[in-house]
């Protein structure tokens, strides 16, 4: 039996254990920036769902001269909205300020709204996981580390 024969015969334990260890290494950097990659998903699937139900919300507002008024967050929005999403991971509802009154700025009633989702990404890079969010109000859609205020809390 020549040398290169005996070589050639197959892996040794240490080697396959070797092989297994690392195999198991790369699959979970694999995982662990799939998980990143799906948090940042759901962030851009939330600020999406927060730019729809703000178009629907000025196009009930160009119908009626008023925005929908609702002490919690609404299920459709006229005819524009359906159903309104909830958020895709908790399947909780989305921050909603009860707007049946004046505003935090003293808008007219009726003439003001906000709606905000929570972000899991670190959108703003301040190392805080619990000031990221996506809100859209009567002033438009952003990111921002304010949840919607409570009706008096506090200024759009
Ligand atoms: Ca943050
Ligand atoms: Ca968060």
């Amino acid at each position: 039996m020549s040398k290169l024969n005996k070589i050639k015969k197959g892996f040794t334990l240490i080697e396959l254990l070797v092989v297994i260890a690392i195999i198991g290494i790369l699959a979970t950097l694999v995982l662990v920036a799939l998980g990143g990659a799906r948090t940042r998903a759901r962030d851009a699937r939330r600020s999406s769902n927060m730019n729809q139900i703000a178009l629907a919300m000025e196009m009930y507002y160009d119908e009626d001269q008023k925005y929908l008024d609702t002490s919690s967050v609404p299920t459709s929005i006229g005819t524009y909205m359906v159903s309104v999403p909830k958020d895709l991971l908790t399947d909780n509802n989305y921050a909603w300020s009860n707007n049946t009154g004046a505003g935090p700025n003293g808008e007219a009633g009726l003439q003001w709204y906000c709606i905000s989702a929570e972000l899991e990404e670190d959108v703003n890079g301040d190392n805080n996981l619990d000031n990221d969010y996506f809100r859209c109000d009567s002033n438009g859609c952003r990111e921002t580390t304010n949840v919607c205020p409570s009706s008096t809390a506090e200024s759009l």
